[in-house]
């Protein structure tokens, strides 16, 4: 099922999210859910909170050489945990929930994650490049961030400015 995706202000998008405790039938109808709807809306990253369930759960899916998004490259990740970061990368990155935005962030160029797949199987990963942004970015979300909070002060102003205006507009 497409669920509806939370767009900034949403004050939602500010909860910091809960560790997944049942590895269950309904967990994975959630993550279905999930990527039925970062599908629909053509994203390549979403977490849970962004559907309004405040649940350590995010997923990534990213293009491949041939810029096709593949369902088996599908990473579906609970209950996260980065044991390392090392480097620094600057990336335009967009966000679903604050859809027609796109700015310059800086994460860590690695990382070295943890986290649980859908059975409850532990998946220690080191990685780098794209998927080490989205996974910093998409986990952010889990503690009630976004990438638009790591703008300077001035593109923020800007920033803010033109979403008031943009959202008058779409009303
Ligand atoms: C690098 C940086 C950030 C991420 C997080 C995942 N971000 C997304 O999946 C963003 C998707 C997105 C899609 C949009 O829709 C279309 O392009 C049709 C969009 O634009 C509008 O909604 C107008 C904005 C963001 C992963 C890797
Ligand atoms: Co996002």
């Amino acid at each position: 099922m497409i669920r509806e995706i939370l767009v900034y202000p949403d004050k939602r998008l500010r909860l910091k999210s809960k560790d997944v405790t049942a590895f269950d039938a309904q967990l994975h109808t959630l993550l279905d859910d999930m990527y039925e709807t970062m599908i629909a809306k053509e994203g390549i990253g979403l977490a849970a909170i962004q559907i309004g369930i405040a649940k350590n759960i995010l997923i990534i899916n990213l293009v491949d050489e041939e810029g096709m998004q593949q369902k088996e490259d599908l990473i579906e990740v609970i209950n996260p945990k980065i044991t390392h970061k090392e480097g620094e990368e600057v990336y335009q990155e967009g966000c679903l929930s604050v859809p027609g935005y796109y700015d310059d962030v800086k994460r860590a160029e690695k990382i070295k994650v943890e986290y649980y797949n859908r059975f409850g199987e532990k998946i220690v990963q080191e990685l780098d490049g794209l998927l080490a942004i989205a996974m910093q970015h998409e986990m952010d979300h889990l503690l009630g961030h976004l990438f638009i909070e790591k703008l300077s002060y001035l593109k923020r102003k800007k920033f803010e400015k033109e979403w008031k205006k943009k959202i008058k507009v779409d009303k």
